[in-house]
């Protein structure tokens, strides 16, 4: 079965998760807690030497990380991905979008405020993460 290292409080984790459900795919979830630096521990870096969750175990030792590229996993073939050229293409333009322009300030304010409780040593991160994050419209 598939088993997937990640926690819900993640949006990253949480597109895997959505995906695998709307497919109806089985799966075990390993509730993984970047907040409490589980994915900085050594177990976990010898997984994902990135030291990031999502990350799917797709068989003993066979490990994928990066969300979107465990949903193309997933949905490759099913009622998820198109297969017309075009419509697959936008698919990944979405993607590539949201890992480009969305998550690295939209997402990684959120992750700061709400989850860090902004601590003052970020005050700077968020504000520069505003500007990029306010073109998005
Ligand atoms: N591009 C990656 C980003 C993954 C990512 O940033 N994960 C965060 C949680 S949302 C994480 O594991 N952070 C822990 C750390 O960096 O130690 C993806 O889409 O999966």
């Amino acid at each position: 079965m598939l088993r997937v290292y990640g926690h819900l409080s993640s949006g990253n984790c949480y597109k895997v998760f959505l995906t695998l459900k709307q497919l109806n795919i089985p799966f075990e979830w390993i509730d993984t807690d970047a907040v409490k630096h589980e994915t900085r521990a050594p177990e976990f870096l010898a997984m994902n030497a990135n030291g990031k969750i999502p990350l799917l175990e797709i068989s003993p030792g066979q490990y994928l990380p990066e969300s979107n590229a465990i949903m193309h996993y997933l949905a490759e073939g099913t009622k998820l991905c198109p297969t017309d050229r075009f419509h697959h293409a936008q698919v990944l333009q979405w993607l590539f979008f949201e890992q480009y322009s969305h998550e690295p300030y939209i997402a990684t304010s959120r992750f700061v405020l709400k989850f860090l409780g902004n601590p003052p040593e970020r005050f700077s991160d968020i504000e520069r993460w505003k500007n990029p994050g306010r073109i998005l419209g």
